[in-house]
């Protein structure tokens, strides 16, 4: 178990000039999958390939949010693949490994130390349904801040304790309003809607929400395993 320390600041200066150290050679334009990862950081005029430390300088603009008269309790249907894990949340521990300076297993405790961010905002699933949902939980950009992530890291993979697994790309993975859950509209989240950790962003399809979560690990590189749905067909990035 690794020892925990709350974070002061988001970033210290001694953090921002590790995660910096590429940018004193400019921003080198790069020619793979440039197209989704400038919309994911809201521009096209912005620098091919933004890394880890550029894009926790630079923050990415937030999509609007609901107001809570919006919330429709009844909207979000429950949409589980195979079973429904029963996790204990004292046992759990959630693993952040990969490329990071600090890899890290939390406990539930140590994640709810971490300052709660509140969203209202909708989820799309592909097979035809949306609801307006609040989702209460920790940010994964402040969780990524623990663990340092070595500069090359450019996607996280996200494995799921129903052995679903997913991959985004890092601009999401740092997006403002991309949390780790663990509740949902003002209620401690369900095991059907993933307890005790799920993805939820505003900026991802239904399918890119992992539930269950318990890995997360961070790379420079794709395998041919990409997620669940993915590798079944459904598309990689799966924006909104
Ligand atoms: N681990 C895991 N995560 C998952 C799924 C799943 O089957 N297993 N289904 C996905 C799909 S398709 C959707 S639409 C949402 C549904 O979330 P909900 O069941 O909380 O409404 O979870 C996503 N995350
Ligand atoms: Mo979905």
């Amino acid at each position: 178990m690794e020892k925990f320390t709350a974070p002061r600041h988001l970033l210290t200066r001694r953090r921002l000039l590790q995660l910096s150290g590429m940018s004193s050679m400019g921003l080198l334009l790069s020619s793979c999958g440039t197209q989704l990862l400038s919309e994911s950081v809201g521009s096209l005029t912005e620098p091919l390939n933004l890394k880890v430390g550029e894009l926790l300088l630079k923050p990415q603009t937030p999509v609007p949010e609901f107001p809570l008269s919006a919330i429709q309790p009844q909207a979000l249907l429950i949409n589980t693949y195979d079973f429904t894990p029963q996790i204990d949340p004292v046992k759990f521990r959630l693993v952040i490994d990969g490329e990071v300076n600090q890899p890290m297993q939390l406990s539930m405790a140590d994640i709810q130390k971490l300052p709660l961010t509140s969203m209202v905002i909708r989820h799309v699933c592909v097979e035809g349904w949306a609801a307006i949902v609040q989702w209460g939980g920790v940010r994964l950009q402040d969780l990524l801040n623990l663990v340092q992530p070595k500069s090359q890291v450019r996607y996280a993979y996200f494995q799921s304790a129903d052995n679903y697994y997913e991959s985004w790309d890092i601009a999401s993975v740092l997006h403002p309003q991309t949390l780790l859950a663990y509740q949902k509209n003002g209620q401690p989240l369900s095991a059907d809607n993933g307890a005790p950790l799920r993805l939820a962003a505003p900026i991802k399809l239904g399918y890119k929400q992992s539930k269950w979560v318990t890995r997360i690990t961070l790379t420079s590189n794709l395998s041919s395993k990409k997620g669940y749905w993915i590798d079944q067909g459904y598309e990689w990035f799966g924006g909104i």
